[in-house]
């Protein structure tokens, strides 16, 4: 069965940018008008693999309940992936992921084995300010520690103000969900598969490490 809307989930510490990648990515702006959230909500956007197969993206961001440390069973039901962010200039946000990894997990109650393959991805934020304090090697050895055999996190690094990488972390994200009607199709062909938005670029340079 295809699946075409996928629950993708924010997650990290308070002020690392979550609610502004999602609004750059959704409104290419950065904005500080976005600020009073009043409840957990999702945006759609649509983005389209090269062979013109289109998926939903339903991007979750939170209403600030990541100050209770947990986001709460009914923000991660259902979700097909989550996004982890932090920011590269705050150590603590950094060290944070495996706690909110592990929360995920928890409240998800997803079967050992699934848990173990889960789609996750990170993004390192606020790469335009200039006071850095996590590297991409931790960034990268923390993913590689928390990957399994079959599911590798691709990390990313990103600024939610100048826009950079955020349309290339939010549609990578879509490759590494399980889609079955996109695994017969690489699987029959050999091909790559490249995603894109619909009204985006395929040209621009990935940032994964
Ligand atoms: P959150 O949703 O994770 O809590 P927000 O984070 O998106 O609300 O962002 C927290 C603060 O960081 C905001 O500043 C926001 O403008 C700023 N911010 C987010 N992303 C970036 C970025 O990439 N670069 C820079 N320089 N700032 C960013 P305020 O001052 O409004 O609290
Ligand atoms: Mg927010």
């Amino acid at each position: 069965m295809h699946k075409d809307i996928l629950k993708i989930v924010l997650i990290g510490d308070g002020g690392v940018g979550k609610t502004s990648l999602r609004n750059q990515f959704i409104h290419k702006r950065f904005t500080n008008a976005y600020k009073a959230t009043i409840g957990a909500d999702f945006i759609t956007k649509q983005v389209e693999t090269e062979d013109g197969k289109k998926v939903m993206l339903q991007i979750w961001d939170t209403a600030g309940q990541e100050r209770f440390q947990s986001l709460g069973v009914a923000y991660y039901r259902g979700a097909d992936a989550c996004i982890l962010v932090y920011d590269v200039n705050n150590f603590l946000s950094f060290q944070h992921l495996g706690r909110w990894r592990e929360d995920f997990l928890k409240q998800s109650s997803l079967p050992a084995e699934e848990a173990m393959h889960f789609p996750m991805l990170i993004i390192g934020n606020k790469i335009d300010i200039d006071d850095r304090v996590v590297s991409r090697r931790q960034a990268r050895a923390w993913a590689e520690q928390n990957s399994s055999e079959r599911m590798k996190i691709p990390c990313f690094e990103a600024s939610a103000k100048d826009g950079t990488n955020v349309e290339e972390a939010f549609t990578y994200i879509a490759k590494i969900v399980k889609i079955p009607q996109l695994e017969l199709d690489l699987n029959g062909g050999g091909s790559s598969l490249t995603l894109s938005t619909s009204e985006s670029t395929k040209s621009k340079k990935r940032s994964c490490c």
